[in-house]
């Protein structure tokens, strides 16, 4: 059983996914409404990364699927049975668990069979003829033990009791011809010259009913011709029925390749197994290829199906592998509704505010529960994130409103809070010259020359002036392999709305052209500089068109 609610972001989660995640799982559990647990369906951004160690969050675990696992069936915990295991002890603690099937594990613990309630009829059903105790290597242990007897005698040399099986119930002379050396003899009354006769016949075990004991004399005898001899206190009758219990369940048990679910595959994998097969049972071994339990066809239908609470998207494409086969249960957004469907109702609130973030946010204060300042922290990164520090035209009066009042709670200065936040998510470090320069790179061809324009957003420019001789050095070889009469980098920082810069190749001077500035060690500062496509191509465009 599985009563988690995940809640969870869209993919390619930003940070407004991620955390509204969390902080809706976190109330939802105060409000004791549900066991929820937050969730990501892809890796986090360096800028949710921050978030997250800034305000000492734990990264949401990543879940690949909510299709149905074959853990989240119900199905049979384990009872295992060795193989020597009696039918009669089997069949009692299956009516006992109500089990429908068990494994069968041999000395080493591996699965070797498995052993259904059917199997069990089926045996019975089959006429097993009286050499069943020698066919099925059944052990003297299960013979005592189905007939709860006491050992009078014990020759521990025979393992197997080869012979058949007869109950003496004959005239001693009739009894002499039928009964051979190794057979199994089940006596009923009194009957010492019958037993002389088994013990002169050389039988395998003598079998003695309601609990008779021997007479010194015949205990002398049997020990001498060393003939194992149980007493039970069974009737002749019940004896009889008995025995056939005390046959090991490896005999009548299901052999062979033994086809397994592991506990990770998928509903979806186990019906196809179970269309191409027809077992009545399948065990379920877990990663570590233990067998946990098993399954049966009629348990697939009792499957559960998981449960989602979508935050920050509701289209089916941005959601999680699965979905249809997950019950949504609610869905907090604040983006156009689209293609959406569900079973049953549905809690769906979709605000047209600038982040879902503000939307939870509203949902704590409404429901009068404390926000811990380092969610409220997170959640204000949420809404600076999805509003640009308010500077989005997404932005509402109400977002700056909670963001002012979480603010308060997390004990932090918003905008410096929004510039660290920035930086980091846009930091270059650690990014190779190639990742940088060819991130967002497109070539033109302007009048008779070739340029090269990348373009990086970054609020960490600064950051970036420790790399700057070797981008310049990765431009010019850039220049001669694609034979680029100028390359230029734009590293852009949209909040400052500003880029600086770098240039290279032997056309550089474009540059100086274009933006009306003074190219020094080949860098340039561009205030108002921001957007590649409306003032940077076209006023490299007028420059070269000047030039000639
Ligand atoms: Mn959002």
């Amino acid at each position: 059983m599985n009563d988690t609610v995940y809640v969870s972001g869209h993919q390619n989660p930003d940070t407004d996914s991620i955390i509204s995640a969390i902080a809706y799982a976190h109330l939802l559990n105060k409000l004791g409404k549900y066991h929820a647990v937050p969730v990501r369906l892809g890796t986090v951004s360096q800028e949710t990364q921050y978030v997250l160690d800034r305000f000492a969050l734990e990264t949401p675990p990543l879940l690949k699927t909510v299709k149905q696992k074959v853990e989240d069936l119900d199905y049979d915990k384990v009872t295992l049975f060795a193989k020597e295991l009696t039918l009669k002890t089997a069949w009692s603690l299956m009516k006992q668990g109500n089990l429908k099937s068990a494994p069968i594990l041999d000395e080493n613990s591996q699965l070797i069979g498995l052993l259904s309630t059917s199997n069990i009829i089926a045996g019975y059903m089959d006429e097993w003829d009286s050499e069943i105790l020698a066919k099925s290597g059944t052990s003297i242990e299960n013979i005592v033990d189905t007939l709860d007897a006491r050992v009078l005698h014990l020759n521990r040399k025979t393992k197997v009791f080869k012979g058949e099986i007869h109950v003496a119930a004959m005239l001693k002379e009739e009894a002499q011809k039928r009964i051979k050396k190794d057979d199994i003899v089940i006596v009923g009354g009194d009957r010492e010259d019958t037993i002389r006769m088994l013990t002169e016949q050389g039988v395998s075990l003598i079998i003695l009913t309601g609990s008779l004991s021997l007479t010194e004399e015949m205990a002398k005898r049997i020990e001498e011709a060393n003939i194992t001899t149980i007493s039970t206190p069974y009737n002749t009758f019940a004896t009889t029925q008995l025995i056939i219990q005390s046959v090991p369940v490896d005999f009548v048990m299901q052999k062979g390749a033994i086809r397994t679910f592991s506990t990770d595959d998928t509903v979806d994998y186990m019906k196809e197994v179970m269309t191409e097969t027809r077992y009545r049972s399948y065990p379920v071994v877990d990663l570590n290829g233990r067998v946990v339990g098993s399954l049966s066809r009629y348990q697939l239908l009792s499957g559960l199906r998981k449960k989602v609470i979508q935050v920050d998207h509701n289209e089916r494409a941005q959601s999680i592998p699965g979905i249809e086969e997950a019950d949504i249960l609610e869905i907090i957004d604040h983006h156009r509704v689209a293609d959406i469907q569900t079973v049953g109702p549905v809690y769906f609130r979709c605000e047209p505010l600038g982040s879902t973030a503000t939307i939870v946010s509203k949902a704590y204060f409404e429901e009068g529960i404390d926000i811990p300042a380092n969610i409220a922290g997170a959640l204000l990164s949420a809404i600076i994130s999805d509003t640009l520090l308010f500077k989005s035209p997404t932005c509402t009066p109400v977002d700056t409103k909670i963001a002012k009042r979480l603010a308060k709670i997390a004990g932090v200065d918003l905008v410096e809070l929004g510039k660290e936040m920035f930086k980091a998510g846009t930091s270059l470090k650690g990014k190779t010259m190639d990742q940088i320069f060819y991130q967002d790179y497109k070539r033109f061809s302007i009048g008779k020359r070739q340029i090269g324009v990348a373009q990086v957003n970054t609020m960490d420019i600064e950051g970036f002036e420790e790399y700057r001789d070797e981008m310049l050095a990765y431009m010019n070889t850039q220049v001669e392999a694609q034979h680029l009469d100028a390359a230029f980098v734009l590293l852009t920082d949209v909040i400052n709305a500003a880029s600086q810069l770098f240039v290279a190749g032997p056309k550089a001077e474009i540059a100086a052209r274009a933006f009306k500035v003074t190219i020094k060690n080949s860098e340039a500062f561009l205030p108002g500089i921001i957007s590649r496509k409306k003032q940077v191509i076209p006023a490299i465009t007028e420059a070269i068109e000047q030039m000639g």
